[in-house]
């Protein structure tokens, strides 16, 4: 479209993205443009962007459908939308869901379930239910499987959204018998538990999950729900013992403290302030959130999903144990020996050992002393302080990390596997690309999960959108997509990929973070998407499809190493408690020896691969879940995070398949509506509709449209010139009445 002064444009602004403004003069190809919020802007014509004038106040409710499909007109849209409390959106098949950070009235009740059971996509307002019927019936009718899957950053309402498609797809497939309930009861309940044990409040979300998650829900051949799996992806272990203000741990260990007193005695616990893996930030209690009543609420799940009250004592005496366990502090004796500090912390390492059922001394000798095994004997080598510490929180972590597993593996089992089941729906609540100003070997995960993710995303993407086009027989060989696979091969290729190189390294007795930050940097320094930062000695960078990570390698060796001491798999292998025995089963041959490595990388990239392979046998169905603002209240939508979320969810990238296509189309009839005023003549001939659209199009001079079979397809900014036109002719009809007029006075 031409600009000219007068004309209404979006224009780049530092804090707000996109602002709009008219063009008050054009010098070349520069511009002068006049902004809402009152400044005078200079920039390049190549910048700015047509503001729809026609657009409705209201907004749009798939992006599909705005006129001018370009960056600052998808932001704007989002906008206006928050602001009606209209937090679902669509772009094409994919669903924008803004977190409102307030209960919205009706938005999630029986009511409005309902009015979404069998209505067609875009029949009612988008919602996460029309989602989730869509996919369920595509299910039913086709015989497939189906998945949905949810993305976003901390806090941008993943989890909330995935109870939502889980309570919905219960009432969708749910029993009329109360009896045959069990299943999907046990499945809503699983929800709780996994929580109270996976969730804890971060910076960025007072209930954040601190593990990926993977929810496979079976179907019987008449609907209805028969069982469900689900897997969980990398638990946040170190958070065990170590937070920072103002985070708290995992919620289980305040609800814990905050259990009835019959409890509070039999687990010897007090107030969340005296145990040290606690007491590293302030922060205790939670806006809106009882702990004592959630304690009761937790147990209650628990029972539901089939935990037994004899399984939730022992659950409960390990959380406690490793609260008695944090405590135990150490002081240096002799040169490098250690020994318990005080009194205070034998007392807690004895509450330890009575909750965790094993020997007072051993436990001792487990956390401050290491075996050497030399050709001739066995030696018992003192930890220092600050080794012995290490060792401590080692086993914690541990013990947690066992106990999560065995919560899922149970839930799995209490629920039941349908082996009958053809058809299952998926539901993935994974964490969304992070880049922090020390990004570590997590987010190393995080990132190449969302990267995988993305692949997956783009395939989908470009072949819905060729589907519209062969649907409608129009021609669609030319348009092409940006592959992420060489950020896939610099991070797994086997071998000479990171986590190739990782493995290797962590095998080599001498490395160090740096020798393994020396070898990416002579392996990759030819890479297109790996860099080198200046003067970095442990630091390397990623081009992600989301943007550029900088990784510190620091600890990328230790993380990488799933390794249990093998005193300790001794010590807690022979516990008096069954439970905890059996968390710590006696080696085999088949399990991979304690002290050998085995490395958390590689289980990942095969965990993540098995998970690939059941979502590339579904049909997938995309969530973005979008956070407004960062300090977790409504009504505040902050352009430029939007932005980057938009960008780094892959949805910019889904308009931009789009713009290369033909990111406009319309019936012909509302075509012809909006338009046959540039050519009135083609309405009085009383050809076919699709002849009409063409006529218009000839007379105006555009071409490289397409007529399909129902719809004209158009280019991008072809839509922006039809208006543009029409405006001025228009504006010159007006001029000419107001000529008319004005010589009649
Ligand atoms: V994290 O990566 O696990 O840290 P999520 O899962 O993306 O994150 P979550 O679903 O936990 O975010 O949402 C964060 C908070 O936003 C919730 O605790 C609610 O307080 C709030 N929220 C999210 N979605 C909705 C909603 N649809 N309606 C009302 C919501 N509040
Ligand atoms: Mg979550």
């Amino acid at each position: 479209m031409e600009i000219t002064a007068g004309s209404h444009v979006w224009v780049e602004d530092q804090e707000l993205a996109w602002v709009d403004g008219v063009v008050t003069s054009v010098n070349g190809n520069e511009a002068e443009v006049e902004t809402i919020n009152g400044n005078q802007v200079t920039t390049k014509l190549s910048k700015l962007y047509p503001k729809d004038m026609e657009a409705p106040d209201t907004g749009v409710d798939d992006m599909t459908k705005l006129s001018y499909l370009h960056e600052p007109a998808v932001l704007h849209n989002l906008a206006i939308r928050y602001g009606i409390k209209e937090i679902y959106t669509y772009c094409g098949n994919i669903l924008i869901a803004i977190n409102p950070f307030q209960a919205i009235s009706h938005l999630y009740d029986t009511k409005l379930m309902d009015s979404y059971k069998g209505a067609q996509l875009g029949d009612r307002s988008p919602h996460v239910f029309a989602i989730t019927d869509v996919a369920y019936r595509a299910m039913n009718n086709e015989g497939k499987s189906n998945s949905i899957l949810v993305s976003g950053e901390s806090g941008a309402g993943k989890t909330e959204t995935t109870k939502m498609i889980m309570r919905y797809l219960a009432y969708l497939g749910g029993h009329a018998a109360a009896e045959a309930r069990t299943v999907e009861r046990k499945v809503l309940e699983s929800n709780p538990v996994l929580e109270a044990f996976g969730n804890a409040k971060t910076v960025r979300n007072n209930n954040s999950s601190r593990f990926g998650k993977f929810v496979e829900i079976q179907f019987d051949a008449r609907g209805q729900i028969s069982g469900a799996a689900i897997r969980t992806y990398l638990l946040e272990k170190s958070r065990v013992c170590q937070i920072s203000e103002p985070e708290r741990n995992y919620h289980c260990f305040y609800l814990l403290c905050a259990a009835p007193p019959k409890e509070i005695e039999k687990y010897k616990l007090g107030d969340p302030k005296s145990f040290h893996y606690l007491n590293k930030s302030s922060c205790y209690e939670l806006v809106g959130v009882d702990d004592s009543h959630d304690y009761l609420a937790t147990k209650k799940a628990m029972d539901i999903v089939g935990i037994s009250v004899g399984e939730q004592d022992a659950i409960f005496r390990i959380v406690a144990a490793i609260l008695h366990l944090g405590n135990i502090a150490f002081a240096l004796e002799g040169e490098d020996s250690s020994v318990l500090e005080d009194d205070k912390a034998k007392f807690h390492l004895q509450v330890a050992a009575e909750l965790l059922m094993c020997d007072l001394e051993a436990l001792e000798t487990a956390l401050c002393k290491r075996n050497m095994v030399t050709p001739e004997e066995v030696i018992k080598r003192s930890l220092d302080p600050l080794g012995a510490a290490i060792s401590r929180d080692g086993l914690a972590k541990t013990i947690y990390a066992r106990l999560f597993d065995w919560l899922v593996k149970k839930i799995n089992v209490s629920i039941g596997q349908d082996p009958d089941s053809k058809c299952l729906i998926g539901v993935l609540d994974i964490y969304g690309f992070e880049s922090f100003k020390t990004s570590s070997f997590e987010q190393f995960c995080i990132n190449f999960t969302n990267e995988k993710l993305q692949q997956h995303f783009n395939q989908h993407v470009f072949k819905m959108e060729q589907s519209v086009y062969q649907e409608e027989e129009i021609d669609w060989s030319y348009i092409d997509f940006v592959d992420n696979q060489d950020v896939l091969d610099l991070i797994e290729k086997k071998p000479g990929g990171i986590i190739s190189l990782l493995d290797e390294t962590c095998m080599f007795p001498k490395s160090t973070h740096e020798t393994f930050a020396q070898k990416l940097y002579q392996t990759f320094k030819d890479h297109k998407r790996f860099v080198k930062p200046k003067l970095a000695r442990t630091e390397f960078t990623i081009v992600h499809y989301a943007g550029e990570v900088q990784y510190q390698c620091d600890q990328f060796l230790d993380k990488n190493k799933d390794y249990i001491v093998p005193e300790h798999q001794e010590l807690l292998s022979t516990s008096k408690c069954s439970f905890i025995a059996s968390l710590f089963p006696s080696l085999n041959a088949e399990t991979p020896k304690s002290g050998k490595f085995s490395s958390i990388g590689s289980r990942f990239k095969l965990q993540l691969q098995q998970l690939m392979d059941i979502l590339n046998s579904t049909e997938p169905h995309y969530i973005r879940c979008i956070k407004p603002n960062s300090d977790l209240r409504p009504e505040i939508f902050e352009n430029v995070s939007v932005l980057q979320q938009l960008r780094s969810g892959g949805v910019l990238e889904a308009i931009r398949v789009k713009c290369e296509g033909y990111p406009t189309n319309r019936i012909f009839s509302e075509f012809l509506e909006r338009f046959s005023i540039l050519a009135p003549e083609v309405l009085k001939e009383n050809v076919e509709e699709n002849v009409a659209c063409k006529s218009i199009m000839e007379k105006v001079g555009l071409s490289n449209y397409q007529i399909g079979k129902t719809k004209i397809f158009l280019r991008a900014g072809q839509m922006a010139e039809l208006d543009g036109r029409k405006a001025k002719l228009l504006g010159e009809s007006a001029k000419v009445i107001q000529k008319q007029v004005r010589s009649r006075i």
